[in-house]
């Protein structure tokens, strides 16, 4: 549709939007067995929001059994593969015919400019649940090399029962991360979206059901972390766990893997990615690059550009450039304003603790250029602007810890062997970039930075055809690409042996 984005389309919008806060399970929208439910806070306004279930363990229960019982009879995963292609293909249509819906929904929750949930979130969401619909009918077995009187078939089978758990900052197209791969390869799946946003991830469900995915093949619970994620990651019928959000949590999942049934676990959590540039960089491009990869999203993404790792005599001249970009490129608005680039942060304890951070960081001796401050009080919202510090040095707290809010650390370097010990000097390792002209130095750089995805001369570009995911406690497990289908899978021989 061609229609005029404006700010009162998207108010419209909104009254005429009728909001389901139930769980999905078995097919069907349903209450917690509890009766309990919760309201969400609208990051944009900081009013009360859509009113969701507050799933527990029985709710988990019933979406696990309704999983368990649609992988054991076949219903999708022994479906001929060109019908499960066009299930999941009408099921991408779908989301992009409900796009502007899907869209207001994210922006809802989780205060990212609508635009940005309509043509990233959406878009990336349904080419997610497209790339690995393709796949499906294109993926082979093998044939083991044996002697003549045998024949050994290495099947590649699904687990059974996957527990999704994921995030508030890209709810959509994290959620698409998990789901693609994992039904495409046969396997039912429980979603435990964050409970910040929620609201998506149950549309998506609803969509699916619509577009012919068989009754509990994708079912989603609503809840809390320690009441709802927690039953899922301890639950003895699930096969795997595929978790995105913090390194701290992840550490919980895999003990709750131990604790439970040695189920699997694929985990990306935090990162603390170095933008590296050298003197000879293109500082035109090291500074769009710079101030998109750190700011975009409210620098609420886990591999956003946080450390800029910048040689000394170029630093004063980037930052400058930086603050060019992000005051005239980055506009910070309402949400619903066609002019925003970035918008709220997701809810009001998260913006103290990046404020706090902020802090806490100047304190410490951190020097701020510019920005990093709250703003907008007036609408009841929770907005940041983005700033830089600089003159850091690598020890600092600004420099180590995750903020996920849009504060760029810069740290000087005078030698290259120095700027390579300072990007590596981190306990993340999901991405990294490197800026310079000089291209047996770009590539010696980008082969030593210890992460998941290292970009040359530009950052945050990527397709469905590259794998995501990090090294270190950036965790483990790769998302997107034709290799995310392979941890959803196992390998299963079958020996036939003649005469
Ligand atoms: O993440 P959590 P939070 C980082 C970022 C952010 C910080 C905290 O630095 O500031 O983490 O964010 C579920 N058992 N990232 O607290 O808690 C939870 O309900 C099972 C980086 O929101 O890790 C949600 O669905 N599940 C990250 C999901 O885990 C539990 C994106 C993520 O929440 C659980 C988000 C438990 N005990 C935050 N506790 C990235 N990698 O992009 C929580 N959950």
């Amino acid at each position: 549709m061609t229609a005029s984005y404006t700010r009162d389309y998207w108010e419209k919008a909104l009254s005429a939007l009728a909001i389901n806060g139930q769980h999905f399970i078995d097919g069907q929208s349903v209450a917690a067995a509890s009766g309990r439910t919760f309201t969400r806070t609208r990051p944009m306004d900081g009013k009360p929001g859509a009113m969701l279930q507050r799933g527990d363990a029985a709710d988990i229960d019933r979406a696990v059994a309704s999983a368990r019982a649609a992988f054991a009879s076949g219903v999708w995963r022994h479906k001929e593969p060109l019908e499960k292609k066009k299930i999941m293909l009408k099921w991408a249509e779908l989301i992009r015919a409900h796009g502007e819906e899907l869209a207001l929904l994210e922006t809802l929750d989780v205060g990212k400019p609508v635009l940005a949930s309509l043509n990233v979130d959406v878009r990336l969401c349904a080419d997610g649940i497209q790339f690995y619909a393709e796949m499906i009918d294109k993926l082979y077995d093998e044939i083991a090399p044996t002697g003549p009187n045998a024949r050994a078939l290495v099947r590649k089978v699904p687990l059974g029962v996957i527990g999704a758990i994921t995030p508030w900052n890209y709810p959509m197209i994290i959620d698409a991360w998990k789901l693609g791969p994992s039904i495409a390869a046969g396997n039912s799946v429980v979603l435990k979206p964050a409970e910040q946003s929620s609201l998506s991830a149950i549309r998506l469900a609803q969509l699916a059901f619509e577009a012919g995915l068989p009754a509990g093949v994708f079912n989603v619970i609503t809840g809390f972390g320690e009441e709802t994620g927690k039953p899922l990651a301890l639950h003895m019928d699930v096969d795997m766990i595929a978790f995105t959000g913090s390194t701290e949590v992840g550490k919980l999942i895999m003990g709750y893997a131990a604790q439970s049934n040695v189920k699997r676990v694929a985990l990306e959590l935090g990162g603390k990615s170095p933008l590296v540039v050298f003197e000879d960089a293109d500082l035109d491009a090291a500074a769009s690059a710079a101030a998109w990869g750190c700011f975009y999203n409210s620098g609420e993404t886990c591999h956003a550009s946080t450390r800029l790792v910048v040689h000394r005599s170029v630093q004063q001249a980037l930052i400058e450039k930086i603050e060019a970009v992000a005051k005239s490129d980055i506009a910070l608005a309402h949400p619903f304003e066609p002019s925003a680039q970035i918008g709220a942060l997701i809810e009001k304890e998260h913006m103290d603790k990046v404020l706090g951070m902020i802090a806490a960081g100047e304190k410490e001796g951190g020097r701020r250029a510019f920005g990093a401050e709250q703003v907008m009080h007036d609408t009841g919202g929770y907005y940041v602007s983005p700033g830089v510090f600089v003159d850091l040095t690598n020890d600092m707290n600004l420099a180590r810890q995750e903020i996920f809010g849009p504060v760029l650390a810069a740290i000087p370097f005078d030698t290259e062997e120095e700027a390579l010990a300072i990007a590596n000097d981190t306990i993340y390792g999901l991405a990294g970039a490197v800026f310079t002209r000089d291209m047996n130095r770009a590539h010696r750089f980008s082969e030593a930075i210890h992460a998941g995805t290292v970009w040359i001369n530009t950052y945050d570009m990527s397709n469905f055809a590259t794998p995501f995911g990090g090294f270190k406690q950036s965790g483990f497990g790769r998302d997107r690409s034709v290799h995310a289908i392979d941890k959803y899978c196992d390998y299963k021989t079958i020996w036939q042996q003649f005469g």
